[in-house]
């Protein structure tokens, strides 16, 4: 449908237009209650290069069989394309070795491994565990429950009127007692860049392991995984141009090593026998049962995408349309930022005094534009803040100042009505 200029089985340099990129996204090329389409919603999910979507249609019309079982050729190819998927994920984040990376359903998912296994070995009856004001459901949940049964004390680095963490605060609360440190590298609600190469070193120097929840920063930063030294990182494939339902949990070797199973099933063993059974090595002893084959092998074409775009043009691509929509929507009287810290991602979060945000998100959606509402499940946040919710503008590659001026004019007329 588009002309495809990404070479379908390797990486190929795409020259920065976003016209360009735009190309490779047939989604973005519709119109949506009689307007074009303004896809501004990346921080739920990014559409998908149509390298993905081939993928995927390729795996089921040619390779599809179960992997690391069958002795057959297309059992062969199968393996063959979801394991360069992972060497592939271990150079995106730089990771030692890829037995280090894990597939996984999701961030939430990488999250809950963690809480289940290394929580449970490592974590007990008055330890402490470090979680902040700005994180996502998906990274204190867990930890609630973790508490609930083991009798571990969950404490909360506050944040600023800003959006930024304490900082003075952590120190404060770190001690001896914290077994886990889990931190929103970027805030999904605010945008806020959080400092993890500090708080990593901070944590490990009272024994603390550490968990980024890089959910929202592996789209948008070069995030290295042997730089910062975090002991886990979790992350979700659909927010880099990825399929839904697949994610990664990268952990240091000797910690994953010594973590029991998630969970128990095929592929995860070495041996079963009813008087014992004797468990694989990493990373599949994490990865029981047939997992997610075709959308790990489509998420190969999201990081070449990625990699072929150059995540430096990425970065300054996103930050020159952050720059820009801020200052623009800043002019419009009633509009209200939330979470304005000094360093950022592409998300811009806002009210419009006088009116609910659910309400501008469906004016906006009648103009085509989408945009999320609510609280970006991240209810403390909002609590933090007095407000019930957002509305929430995320940018991605193929964003376009264009695309900021129709939601400035939607914001400005929807803002005029009641201010
Ligand atoms: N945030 C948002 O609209 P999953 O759903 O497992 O792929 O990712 C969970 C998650 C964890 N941490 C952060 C910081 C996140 O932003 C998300 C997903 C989406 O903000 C959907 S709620």
């Amino acid at each position: 449908m588009f002309k495809n200029d990404l070479d379908q089985t390797t990486s190929k340099h795409i020259p920065f237009s976003v016209e360009t990129i735009r190309a490779h996204f047939p989604i973005l090329h519709q119109v949506v209650n009689g307007n074009p389409l303004v896809y501004l919603d990346n921080a739920a999910t990014t559409q998908k290069p149509l390298t993905v979507i081939e993928a995927l249609k390729t795996y089921y019309s040619l390779d599809n069989a179960n992997i690391h079982r069958g002795a057959h050729t297309l059992a062969a190819r199968a393996t063959e394309q979801y394991e360069k998927t992972r060497t592939t994920v271990k150079e995106f984040i730089n990771a030692p070795s890829s037995d280090q990376v894990i597939f996984t359903k999701g961030t939430t998912d990488s999250i809950n491994l963690v809480a289940s296994t290394f929580g449970k070995t490592y974590i007990g009856k008055g330890d402490e565990i470090i979680i902040s004001t700005m994180e996502h459901h998906s990274n204190i949940v867990p930890w609630q429950m973790l508490c609930q049964s083991t009798g571990a004390i969950l404490k909360i680095i506050p944040i600023s009127d800003t959006g930024e963490l304490e900082m003075e605060a952590f120190s404060n609360i770190l001690s001896p007692k914290t077994k886990l440190v889990s931190i929103v590298h970027v805030s999904n609600a605010l945008g806020t860049v959080n400092p993890m190469a500090e708080i990593i070193q901070k944590a490990h120097a009272v024994g603390a392991k550490v968990l980024v929840d890089g959910a929202q920063s592996t789209s948008h930063l070069e995030v290295d995984v042997q730089e910062l030294d975090c002991d886990f990182l979790a992350f979700s494939a659909h927010k880099l141009y990825g399929p839904t339902g697949l994610g990664v949990l990268y952990g240091k070797r000797d910690i994953l090593e010594s973590m029991p199973p998630y969970q128990g099933g095929g592929e995860m063993i070495k041996e079963v026998d009813f008087e014992g059974t004797t468990y694989n090595d990493i990373p599949f002893k994490f990865e029981a049962g047939t997992p997610n084959i075709a959308d790990v092998i489509a998420f190969q074409k999201a990081l070449d995408f990625i990699l072929a775009v150059g995540r430096h043009n990425i970065h300054a691509h996103e930050q020159e349309l952050l720059q820009y929509a801020t200052e623009k929507l800043s002019t419009i009287k009633g509009f209200v930022p939330v979470g304005t810290a000094s360093e950022k991602v592409s998300v811009l979060s806002f009210l419009i005094e006088n009116m609910h945000p659910f309400d501008v998100g469906v004016m906006l959606d009648a103009g085509g534009i989408a945009v999320r509402t609510g609280h970006h499940c991240a209810q403390p946040l909002m609590k933090r803040f007095n407000i019930e919710g957002t509305v929430r503008a995320s940018f991605a590659v193929y964003n376009t100042k264009n695309e900021i001026d129709t939601l400035y004019q939607w914001i400005s007329r929807i803002a005029k009505r009641k201010n």
